[in-house]
This record gives structure tokens, sequence and C-alpha cells, in this order.
């Protein structure tokens, strides 16, 4: 019997290379472009149609359409596609034009919208439009609003964005394994006003999470419970990349979630409001002060802040294992542990055989042999050595004197002389002990009532 993993593993053989579209039907499907890089492309202002500000999918790209009778006609192809996790870690995945994520598709309040699904994959797929609200036949279930889109068949979808916001898009057929392996892309639809809800900088992405063995290339997606690469638009840190902003930019970055299980995000430097969700926007008056937002499966957040101080400023998830990559699983704590004995006897059996831990997880300093195509638990270097953070794990670099639309990425942050922490090298204090704490007087044993219980507590 095939077991899912072969059968996922031959996709690539399996690829349904016959469109079921006549050519002359084709010529009605707008074109749809590829992305060959994993990179952060730059805004895609509109061409045509009404204006807006556009947002940066970090590690990612906007898709563009095709302006037909006042509709926005868009191409996505779901298909196999390799992703370049980080240097020295590629994914065979699942996505759309190219990559996974799928581009980022940008629409106006009110538009007319026209997507064109085909489906490259070896098995049916469908697109459910997070978040939208839109006739209900065009809202992806397959079975139960739509039949499947069988492999090598074009769909259309056709609904008008009715609300300003942030939503997502993904399959609703065998979930499992095409949201497992990949299948995601961030919606964003403006505000008809460029005015309201303006920012300087509009940042989104996708959290997403994958099984893959060191040195394996394909997902395992039997997983349920233990992912080990956890990614930023299936990126993982040293391969995410920095979101540029200029001092006193008002900035929104606008964080969907289709992994698995929660991530708390948190920012330095700074403090931010959630200003929306995929329901909407929330109002003013009803937000506050965080500088941890905790974004649930299923879940957009976007949040806002005023970037007020210079920096390179650490932007990640707060669960610690989720800024790790692979190989950080079956590790025993061996902190505080002397295994030098162990480690000779080891070593006789197994040369090479390296002690990991005994002065806690750090392995930046080490380099240990990698398999093939992983990544380091911990890795990339900063300006003061390595910085020992993986996975969600990417910076804000808030810089002065940035040109308006400049995202480039400008080098590590120059510190004002005397604002860095440093080694103390003057004399240690003499060793002062606190005065042991004073016996509490004698209780009256005779007014303690013994054996009562504690069900009055
Ligand atoms: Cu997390």
């Amino acid at each position: 019997m095939t077991s899912r993993r072969n059968f996922l593993s031959g996709a690539g053989a399996a690829m349904v290379g016959a469109s079921l579209v006549s050519k002359a039907a084709a010529a009605a499907i707008p074109e749809a472009p590829q992305q060959s890089s994993a990179g952060t492309a730059p805004p895609l202002s509109p061409p045509n149609g009404r204006p807006y500000n556009p947002v940066v999918t970090l590690n990612g790209w906007t898709l563009p359409w095709r302006m037909k009778d006042g509709v926005k006609e868009f191409h996505l192809v779901a298909e196999p596609v390799v992703r370049e996790i980080a240097p020295g870690m590629k994914a065979n995945l699942w996505g759309y034009n190219g990559q996974s994520p799928g581009p980022t598709i940008e629409v106006v309040e009110g538009d007319r919208v026209r997507i064109f699904v085909t489906n490259k994959l070896p098995e049916a797929t469908s697109v459910h439009w997070h978040g939208q609200f839109l006739p209900n036949g065009m809202d992806g279930v397959a079975g139960l609003n739509q039949p499947a889109i069988a492999p090598g068949k074009t769909y259309v979808y056709e609904f008008v964005a009715r609300y300003a916001g942030t939503f997502m898009y993904h399959p609703h057929a065998d979930e499992m394994a095409q949201i497992g392996m990949g299948m995601m892309g961030s919606w964003v639809t403006h505000p008809k006003d460029p005015r309201q809800h303006a920012v300087d900088r509009d940042f989104v992405f996708l959290l997403n999470a994958y099984d893959i063995e060191p040195g394996g290339y394909t997902p395992n997606v039997n997983t349920m419970l233990d992912f080990n690469i956890w990614t930023i638009n299936s990126r993982a840190f040293p391969g995410t990349d920095p979101m540029v902003v200029r001092k006193d930019d008002r900035v929104r970055i606008r964080i969907g979630n289709l992994s698995m299980t929660n991530h708390p995000f948190h920012i330095h430097g700074h403090r931010f409001e959630i200003t929306g969700t995929d329901g909407g926007w929330i109002p003013p008056a009803a937000r506050w002060p965080e500088v941890t937002v905790d974004i649930g499966v299923g879940q957009m957040r976007a949040i806002e802040f005023n970037a007020d101080a210079p920096g390179d400023w650490a932007f990640h998830c707060h669960k610690s294992h989720h800024t790790m990559n692979a190989m950080g699983h079956q590790v025993p704590n061996m902190i505080g542990v002397d295994h030098r004995g162990v480690a000779r006897k080891i070593n006789d059996l197994v040369p090479g055989y390296m002690v990991m831990g005994e002065k806690g997880g750090s392995m930046g300093g080490m380099r240990m042999p990698l398999p093939e195509n992983t990544l380091p638990m911990m890795d990339g270097k900063g300006p003061f050595g390595e910085i020992e953070m993986g996975g969600m794990f990417t910076m804000i670099k808030v810089r002065e004197g940035l040109a308006r639309g400049d995202f480039r990425d400008p080098g590590w942050y120059r510190h004002p002389a005397g604002t860095v922490a440093r080694e103390w090298t003057g004399a240690p204090p003499e060793t002062v002990r606190a005065p042991a704490t004073p016996a509490a007087p004698d209780e009256p044993v005779a007014n303690v009532k013994r054996g009562g219980g504690h069900s009055g507590h």
C-alpha cells in the first residue's frame, strides 16, 4: 500500500501535464506570473484601479492582476514548489505560482475580483477565502460549496471584496496535507479612501511550521504536534528578511497564523496596539498598549506602532523552541552534568562523539557536522557575534533619514558611543551576606487547630 508520505514524495513525477483548458479558453485566462525568489519583493504600486498604499510581504510578493471590463483578474496556479527555507536548506513544498506561501493578493474595498485557480497538484484542491464576506458558492469548501478542483482543472471564483482588512487564502480540501505542505497566502483589501487607516510602512506575513527530518526535503504531513521548522512566510532565521523602517514612521505589521499552534509575537524597544483582526478594524477607543500579541491558529492580528527608537530590534515568537531550527528534539537537559568520563567511554564506541549542553544549550560557537540540507538549531551572525536564534525570528531595523519606500537592508545599527552594554573590568565588591532572617516568635501552640483540614480555604 502506498503511504501518504510515498505518495507526496512522488508528487513531482505524478504532476499533471495536460491542461484541460482549451487554447481558446486559455486566451481568456490571465497569465499566471511565477516568482523564483524567496526574497522580499518591493511593494507593487497599483498600475490601474483605485489608488492605495501597497503592503510589503516579508519574504514574499504580490500577485499582479489584469483589469478586464472593470474586474480585477488574478490567476493562481496550485503546484509543487521548491522553497529555500534559509540558505543551506530547501524544502519540497506545495504552493502557488512558484512559491510557498503563495503571492499576496491586494485589492481595494468594493473591487470586483475574479480569480482563476489552476490545479497542477497530483490531488484535488480548492481555495477558501478566509474572512471574506462572499456568496456561499464562492467560499471554497470542497464538497460543501463546490466540487473539488481535480488535477489539471481550472476553476474561477468571483466576488466583491466588501470590507477593508487582512485576510488569508488556503485550500479547504485535504487540508492537513495541503496546508501542511505550505499552501496558503495573504490577502489585503485596502480601504477605498487611502487616508483611512493610513500608515507609512505596511508589512504582512503568515506563520507556518513544517516537520522535515534533518537531511530530508519533504514535510511529513501526518505530523500533528511535533513540528521542527518554525517559519515566517516559510523562511526560518537567518533566512528571514528584516523589516526596514524610517524613524518616526507609523508601522503596521499584519500577521496571519496558518500553523497548528499559537504564536505569541514579541516586539523589542517599542510598544504597539492591536488595530485589526481578520474580523475587521478595532475602534481606537478599544485598543490598549502591548509588547506581545498571541496569534491563535487561524487568526490574523494587525499591530501598529510608532518607530521612534533607532536600532536593530528583535521581533520574534516568544515560545523559545519556535526560535530554534531542526535538531532541537530528543536532546536531554545536561546542564550541570559533568560527563567528561562518559564522553571518553562513548568516544571509544562512537569516534567524534560530542557532549552537548553541559553549560547550557548553546551551540553557537560549535559547528557540528550537519546532514546535508538542514539548518543549525540556532544561527545567524550579528555585529557582536552569534545570534543564537532560528525559526520565527526577524528584526525591525529603525533608521533615521531613509527615503520613503526604501526597504533595503541598511546593515547593522551603529550605536552612539557609550550606549552598548559592556564588560565591567573594575574590582569586584566584597561579598556581603544578608543577615539571617530572625526566627518567628513561637506560635501559641494551644491556639493552633490541628487536623482540621483546609476545606474552608
Ligand atoms: Cu511560536
